[in-house]
């Protein structure tokens, strides 16, 4: 049965049978103000033989289709099947189909142009011109869901939409957006120690270290072996001393072990996912045979979500949550039916063609359907199988953390990234793009994401720069920190029993390089941190295709630049040996810069058009929009280090620019009562002279440090008009 209802501007929903309402939207349509229907707008409904419903939709020859988040393919999803259950899959090859995440938002761009959004926690296919060209086939496997339609031409309109719906981005605390190390593991305090020494010592800026699963004690969830870690709340504070943010990682798997007093009270208070005979579901993850909390439960969620203080206690104040999807490595079911398949053939190794089968089911062995199908959650009461809400497990973990997170501290912001997440897990938490390699192919993929999870509200986002699987080479290294100094997240992390990956883990050239372009972040975060909270607050993606801001046809096909923010468009180099690039500059001219060093200015103006640009080692091309406005402070060792009491203001401006500089103190939520401090900035050009006005907006509340505004103004012809001013 279908009802439909109408929402917002120009959103209708379309509710397929009674769905399990997910906490994706916001908004919680009652049954009473739906009306039944028999048809869907755009899509042909059908009924498949095991009940699902397949929705088709005739693609038109030039139609684009964007969205679905997280996934691996084009910006342009056309040609591909995609697969949404969230899968632990370590190796991102073109032809997978599913990674950790869910995100059922697409926009179709082209004849008719319109967006939409299931909400369904389960399995959903997408069939995107891959079988035919022309049609979009999608099956869910149950009608049991809403379908949003989103009914606008304009893209940006379609995602604010979307995001009223869903709810706006997570803001993390300012210094995420620093440089962040990583590695899989730093094994001891020693260790940890040695990363931050050395990161001071080398003059290299860095905000935040991570712990991988070693820290615990045997993998247990919550502990810190003291062994390695003899005195940890020590270790946290002479590490933020040093300016340093530690960052645990945090798996949901919880060691089935007597005793241990997680496993103890989750055991007593039932609060493991149970099999249909009511005994604890039991996998094996990293800790040896676990038990899966039940997420689901409001309850539960409490409990876990205050398991977190007794390391926030310790001085910590961010985490990541892995693993949740959930991972599971095998269970007895799955391992007994391996055993049977060595059965056979053990006497009779004359196998031939089975050899496939059996190598299937020992590689298949891991996250396998059958055993999401073997247990169960309780969702106020009702028994559900996990199966049926696989792609809420994760998403309910981060709540969990959250909920923490907000009891314990409520007017400071955390930081917290998941690898799992659903539509709407971005109002709570950030993500990472999980395990990818140290392919250049992935460097590509990692700019079609950042577009693609931006549209998705998933603002704050980016993936292990230099590659988390195999090895990195310098060049590759200093590309990616290059790219990743212009995405929100900016981590470096690598697995283990591969290169070390640090900056400082190369030659000193390398070396040198990488300083000079995390400095550069560094010097750029005013403008970085000021346009990430205008995109939050207009809900309109910080990065974003050119295809959502220009409306002439080239852009469509430009998968490989971006914008960041609104006032610079990045064109990485993404292949190995290359001393440059072909970019596209639509619409305006543009001002080159081949970014460095922050100090450094390499610019020439261009006008719209293609062009082949020539780019050293140690250069990533960006461009400065016409008429438009960055502001540049100067790099410290970390976010917040030192005051800064003056800011550049580099622009290109033929005509009019202005900027709105945001500022905050960068770790409460009083921003929402109103805490914050604005300059507003204004260039204009008349009979080649410019005009300045500045003027600050702040309350008693929050006054801003800004004293100095020194301008630095690009004409079209190469000059530079230099003025400072003093803020009043
Ligand atoms: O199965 O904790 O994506 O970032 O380093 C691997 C070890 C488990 C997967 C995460 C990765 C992390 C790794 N984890």
């Amino acid at each position: 049965m279908i009802k439909k209802g109408k929402l917002l501007n120009f959103t209708s929903i379309f509710r397929f049978g009674y769905p399990f309402h997910t906490n994706a939207t916001l908004i919680k349509l009652e049954e009473s103000n739906l009306m039944k229907t028999n048809t869907v707008k755009f899509f042909d409904v059908e009924i498949g033989d095991k009940s699902e419903i397949i929705l088709t939709y005739k693609l038109n020859k030039k139609d684009i289709v964007y969205g679905l988040g997280e996934n691996l393919g084009g910006l342009n999803k056309r040609g591909k099947k995609y697969r949404l259950f969230a899968n632990d899959d370590p190796l991102h090859t073109p032809e997978k189909e599913a990674l950790y995440g869910s995100h059922p938002f697409l926009i179709i761009d082209g004849k008719k142009s319109f967006g939409f959004f299931i909400d369904y926690p389960s399995e959903i296919l997408f069939d995107i011109g891959f079988t035919d060209f022309d049609t979009l086939k999608i099956t869910i496997l149950k009608a049991e869901f809403d379908l949003y339609i989103f009914d606008s031409e304009n893209k940006k309109d379609i995602i604010k939409e979307y995001l009223q719906l869903t709810g706006t981005p997570y803001i993390p605390p300012k210094w995420a957006f620093g440089f962040q190390q990583s590695r899989w593991s730093y094994y001891d305090s020693k260790a940890v120690q040695e990363v931050a020494n050395s990161f001071r010592k080398k003059d290299i800026p860095c905000d935040a270290i991570y712990l991988d699963i070693d820290y615990m004690d045997s993998y247990k969830v919550f502990t810190v072996d003291d062994k390695k870690f003899p005195d940890f709340t020590n270790l946290v504070s002479q590490l933020k001393e040093d300016g340093f943010k530690l960052i645990p990682i945090i798996d949901p798997g919880v060691k089935v072990e007597e005793g241990y007093d997680i496993y103890e009270e989750g055991k007593d208070k039932g609060y493991f996912c149970k099999k249909q005979d009511g005994t604890d579901f039991i996998g094996t993850v990293w800790p040896g045979q676990t038990n899966f909390p039940d997420f689901i439960n409001p309850e539960v969620r409490k409990w876990w979500g205050n398991l977190y203080k007794k390391i926030v206690d310790c001085g910590v104040e961010g985490f990541w949550n892995d693993m949740n999807e959930p991972a599971i490595f095998f269970t007895p079911d799955g391992l007994s039916g391996f055993k049977e398949e060595y059965e056979k053939i053990k006497d009779n190794p004359n196998v031939g063609f089975d050899f496939f089968k059996i190598k299937d089911k020992v590689l298949g062995i891991s996250n396998r359907g059958e055993d999401y199908k073997n247990f169960y959650h309780n969702a106020n009461g009702k028994k559900i199988c996990h199966y049926d809400l696989h792609n809420l497990y994760g998403f309910n973990m981060c709540l969990a953390t959250s909920e923490g997170f907000k009891t314990f501290q409520p007017n400071k912001r955390y930081f917290l990234l998941s690898r799992s997440s659903y539509a709407g897990l971005h109002r709570f938490c950030a993500i990472w793009m999980g395990d990818n390699q140290s392919w250049w192919e992935h460097m590509l993929g990692h700019i079609k994401m950042l577009i693609s999870l931006n549209m998705c509200g998933f603002f704050y986002t980016g993936a292990d720069v230099g590659g988390f699987g195999g090895n990195s080479s310098p060049e590759m290294v200093i590309r990616w920190m290059q790219l990743g100094a212009f995405t929100p997240l900016y981590r470096n992390h690598s697995a283990l029993g591969t290169r070390q990956q640090e900056p400082y883990a190369f030659d000193s050239d390398t070396e040198d390089i990488i300083r000079n372009i995390i400095k550069f972040r560094y010097a750029l975060i005013p403008y970085i941190y000021s346009e990430f909270m205008r995109s939050v607050i207009e809900l309109s993606p910080f990065i974003s295709a050119l295809a959502f801001n220009f409306s002439d046809d080239t852009s469509k096909n430009i998968e490989d630049q971006f914008m960041f923010g609104s006032s610079l468009m990045v064109c990485p180099i993404y292949t190995p040996n290359t001393r440059g690039r072909f970019v596209y500059l639509p619409d305006v001219k543009w001002l080159k810069w081949n970014v460095s060093k922050y100090d450094e200015r390499k610019f020439k103006v261009f006008n719209k058009g293609s062009y082949f640009i020539d780019t050293k080692l140690d250069e990533i091309p960006v461009f400065l929009k016409e008429n438009t406005l960055i502001l540049m402070g100067k790099p410290s060792n970390y976010v917040g280090e030192k005051e800064t009491k003056e800011l550049s203001v580099i622009g290109f401006v033929t005509d009019r620019a202005s900027f709105s500089y945001y500022d905050d103190d960068g770790i409460s939520n009083s921003y929402n009562d109103g805490k914050f401090s604005t300059i507003n900035i204004i260039v204009e050009k008349k009979d080649d002279k410019y005009k300045i006005h500045a003027k600050v907006e702040e309350t008693d509340n929050f006054k801003t440090k800004i004293k100095k505004l020194k301008f630095e103004i690009y004409d079209d012809k190469g000059n530079i008009f230099i003025k400072s001013i003093d803020l009043k």
